[in-house]
């Protein structure tokens, strides 16, 4: 199989901190997709994903699937058992459930501030940018980490006692937040002590 992304962004880190968890590093072969010069935007790309975004699983048949969270069920399902999305349809629904939480409410708000209030990419790739909305992102990021902080008062990980996807969307979503300079509030103690568990993970730690 094949991924195509740019080494280093918040999403294509998800699926890469995924294929480490599932051992699976070495069945890849990694795409580079220049995003800083806008090759994601070219139509050799856009026929890959509409969405014009990084990363795309492609498989040997072809088939192309983008969406980190689409990429994370195949992968843990390809691989035999499943560690990162859950085994009882209980623990599938909560996964899902904060790992949304954790897409919408950190990492994709902490991307819409990046994108909207501050340069973002350059000129070339921000086509349309709305200062207003991208504050606002802001403030809803920092929300969400007032929200993980207080789930992290009472269980390990995002989405209870178990490592998940969950963890990772909220993990690139700090990632992405410190390179878009928006700090974790001091007082959030339970998510600094989360994150420094995290990226004690061999699959994040290396
Ligand atoms: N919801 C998508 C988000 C993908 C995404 O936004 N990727 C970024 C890189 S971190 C991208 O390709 N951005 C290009 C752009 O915004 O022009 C996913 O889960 O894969």
């Amino acid at each position: 199989m094949k991924i195509y992304d740019f080494e280093g962004f918040p999403n294509p880190a998800r699926v890469r901190i995924a294929l480490a968890e599932k051992g699976l590093m070495d069945q890849v072969e990694f795409v580079t997709v220049d995003v800083p010069s806008g090759e994601h935007q070219k139509e050799a790309f856009l026929k890959k994903n509409p969405s014009g975004a990084v990363p795309v699983l492609e498989l040997e048949d072809g088939t192309t699937i983008a969406e980190c969270t689409a990429i994370t069920e195949y992968l843990d399902h390809v691989s035999g058992e499943t560690s990162l999305t859950g085994n009882t349809p209980k623990e599938r629904a909560v996964i899902h459930m904060m790992q949304r939480r954790a897409e919408s409410g950190l990492l994709d708000a902490v991307a819409t501030y990046f994108h909207h209030a501050t340069p973002g990419l350059g000129p070339d790739i921000e086509g349309y940018q709305c200062a207003e909305w991208g504050n606002h992102q802001r403030e809803r990021a920092i929300a969400g980490m007032r929200y993980f902080d207080s789930k992290l008062a009472d269980q390990p990980y995002v989405a209870g006692d178990s490592f998940s996807m969950a963890d990772i969307t909220a993990f690139a979503g700090l990632a992405f937040a410190d390179f878009a300079k928006i700090d974790v509030p001091d007082d959030c103690s339970n998510l600094k002590s989360w994150r420094q568990r995290i990226a004690e993970r061999p699959s994040i730690a290396g």
